[in-house]
């Protein structure tokens, strides 16, 4: 009987039955835990991956794919894959919407303060005299800047000029057209973005070049009614700059699901600030956008074990190579 080549997926991915289908028919699949990994790479020749780096494919010699369970692929080392002739892909478009959803739950929790009027419902309202005391401001009218106008940017640029008529600057390597046709967005150097937005949105992804690119420099150049929210990855901030800029209430605030370390150590002073909205990473965590993403990988896996190379949504730095193995 031909055995079927066998496949690694994190247990969190077995309530997404579509992906599994896809896979079945041409694979063995086993739900392992991130952790337990080590102990089945001798044999596997696929896997949903995270942090893929070269020890790992050392000890993987059947080892054909590895999907990226996310669109960021900063945590694994492409170089590394392409030596060792692993595809390494990803799921870019399928979790757009889901990030730019989080990314306004950030701006609307931050302006109209709702994690503090959460907690005084619960501790001091009954108590104390009528009517919440923290202001917000009307999105409509003011300025969304959003840094990185890609995929996923485009998407809450979207939002913000259709759902909430705010006017739109961005900065980008790149112009983008369509935004700045559909959506009227004006193309502004990095500092002018900076100075001019009521909100910032950084939607960029982390690369050697795009890392500490937000310095202290760049965060006092925001008014200081403005906010920062950043849904892509915590290095792209200069983070202690940050939290320098927000105790000084140089800024009105930040709304972060993303940091320099995750998950984020008890004693980081970001935890000690007030103007702060924190979240645990979990801008793609909908239903929707894991189930498509799970979709997604198993798609690519598919492809590869098939010999449909260059697979689905392989990286860019891999494009138009094949690999045979
Ligand atoms: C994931 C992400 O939550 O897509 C990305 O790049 O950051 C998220 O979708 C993260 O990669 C962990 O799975």
């Amino acid at each position: 009987m031909l055995v079927k080549p066998k496949v690694l997926l994190p247990p969190s991915l077995k309530r997404y039955r579509k992906a599994a289908e896809i896979l079945e028919p041409i694979a063995s699949i086993e739900y392992v835990r991130r952790g337990d990994y080590e102990k089945h790479l001798a044999d596997v020749e696929g896997m949903v991956g995270w942090g893929i780096k070269e020890e790992t494919l050392l000890k993987a010699p059947k080892l054909k794919v590895v999907a990226r369970h996310g669109v960021g692929y900063d945590d694994c080392d492409v170089e590394a894959m392409t030596k060792h002739k692993v595809y390494l892909t990803h799921t870019p478009g399928v979790l757009s919407d889901s990030v730019a959803d989080m990314t306004l739950a950030l701006i609307l929790a931050c302006n109209r303060k709702i994690v503090q009027a959460d907690k005084y419902v619960r501790e001091s309202w009954a108590k104390g005299p009528a009517g919440y005391p923290e202001h917000g401001v009307d999105l409509k009218g003011k300025t969304i800047g959003i840094i990185g106008l890609g995929r996923i940017g485009f998407e809450v640029a979207k939002r913000c000029v259709k759902g909430f008529d705010m006017k739109l600057v961005y900065y980008d390597v790149n112009r983008n057209a369509r935004a700045e046709k559909e959506l009227g967005a004006e193309f502004k150097t990095l500092e002018e973005v900076m100075k001019t937005s009521d909100f910032i949105s950084v939607n960029l992804p982390l690369t050697p070049e795009t890392r500490g690119m937000i310095t202290e420099k760049h965060l006092r150049l925001m008014k200081k009614t403005a906010y920062i929210i950043n849904t892509a990855r915590g290095p792209i901030i200069d983070q202690k700059a940050l939290v320098k800029v927000l105790s000084e209430k140089a800024i009105a605030g930040a709304g972060l699901d993303v940091f320099e370390k995750e998950p984020v150590p008890l004693d980081d002073p970001l935890l000690k600030l007030q103007n702060v909205v924190l979240t645990p990473h979990m801008a793609s965590v909908t239903y929707d956008a894991r189930e498509a993403m799970a979709i997604c990988n198993a798609e690519s896996i598919a492809a590869v074990l098939r010999g449909e190379v260059p697979p689905p949504n392989v990286v860019p730095e891999q494009q138009g190579m094949i690999f045979r193995k």
